[in-house]
């Protein structure tokens, strides 16, 4: 890396202190290069995992057990692409562009969420995920509204509204489920019992193994860590699945009386970091549905830059 030149270390220094001041950094200001690059990581692998997040709950679209069930559905998968895009539009304020992000993901340079490389085998795993992985989201991204990088706090105001709806549709259809036959009961179960690991480990790797939380939260980008993140979750969830009648897949779950929260039984991080690495359940199928979508849409594209260019033709000539 090139030494900091005086001029630098000035920027450098007021930058820090205008971050540390709760300013908002907006993306025609000097920003060290450490910081834009931590937030084009973070952002562009956040909107890849709401893109690759369209597969496992589209999967049960064609068979939604009734019309309302189906249009809720599709309204909150059509959600995600929002937020997709939303998302990549605050990456592009850093400089990057959407098609080198795109390549990232699909070249397996960029990240996305290990949750979504697990299967939905049962209806039930529609009501699991909108209650629990959408609830883990909201802990995650609630504090990122207050993020220092303001168009990014920002399209998370309107995510944030957005997937707070999804998670009570997703506690709601447990909810349904539970109340139900004990076969439907049986199927609520059974999703909580594969769901539950997963989006425990979607925070991420423990503080100790995260390698950017500390300067992320030094910076703001963060506000608190993996594991502070990780208890709200499971304190949250605790209640709500009692409330459900269903049990967590915990043995080693126990209230603790001296630090107030619940503690749970070990985490499987060979099984997290497998999954990141590409060797989850269903990560190969994703990116192969990935690469199909980005190849079928390449006329789509194609036809859509031949309209701007006609329409700006158009323009200057009118303008001539
Ligand atoms: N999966 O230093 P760390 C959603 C990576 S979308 C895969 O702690 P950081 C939703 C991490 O990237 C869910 N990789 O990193 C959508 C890093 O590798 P790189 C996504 C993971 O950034 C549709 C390395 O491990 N949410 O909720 O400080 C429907 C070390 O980690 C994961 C967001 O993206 C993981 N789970 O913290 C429903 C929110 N965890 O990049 C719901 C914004 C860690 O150095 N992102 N890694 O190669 C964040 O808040 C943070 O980026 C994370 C990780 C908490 C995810």
């Amino acid at each position: 890396m090139d030494p900091m030149t005086a001029e630098d270390q000035v920027r450098r220094e007021a930058f820090d202190a205008h971050v540390a001041d709760e300013g908002k950094v907006e993306p025609r200001d000097w920003m060290p290069a450490a910081y834009r690059k931590t937030l084009v990581r973070q952002i562009s692998q956040h909107a890849h995992s709401e893109i690759i997040g369209m597969q496992p709950e589209g999967n049960w679209v064609t068979r939604a057990p009734s019309l309302r069930r189906k249009v809720i559905l599709m309204a909150k998968v059509q959600d995600e692409a929002g937020h997709g895009l939303y998302l990549y539009s605050a990456a592009e304020t850093l400089g990057v562009t959407r098609d080198e992000m795109e390549q990232q993901l699909l070249d397996g340079t960029a990240k996305y969420s290990s949750i979504f490389n697990y299967p939905t085998l049962t209806w039930a795993d529609v009501g699991a995920i909108g209650w629990l992985v959408d609830g883990a989201a909201i802990i995650n991204q609630v504090p990122i509204c207050r993020c220092s990088y303001g168009p990014y706090a920002r399209a998370m105001v309107r995510i944030c509204k957005e997937e707070s709806f999804h998670q009570r549709q997703g506690f709601e259809l447990m909810m349904a489920l539970s109340r139900g036959t004990e076969k439907q009961k049986a199927m609520a179960q059974d999703a909580l019992d594969r769901w539950w690991w997963p989006a425990v480990m979607m925070f991420g790797p423990s503080d100790a193994d995260s390698v950017h939380s500390q300067q992320n939260m030094a910076w703001k980008i963060k506000r608190f860590s993996n594991d502070d993140l990780r208890q709200k979750f499971i304190d949250m969830t605790v209640k709500q699945a009692a409330s459900l009648g269903l049990t967590i897949p915990d043995p080693d779950l126990a209230f603790n009386q001296e630090t107030g929260h619940w503690d749970i039984g070990p985490i499987d991080w060979d099984e997290f970091w497998a999954v990141v690495k590409g060797h989850g359940p269903c990560n190969r199928q994703r990116m192969q549905h990935r690469q199909a979508a980005h190849d079928n849409g390449a006329w789509v594209r194609e036809a859509a830059m031949a309209f701007a260019a006609k329409e700006r033709a158009r323009a200057a000539r009118e303008a001539a």
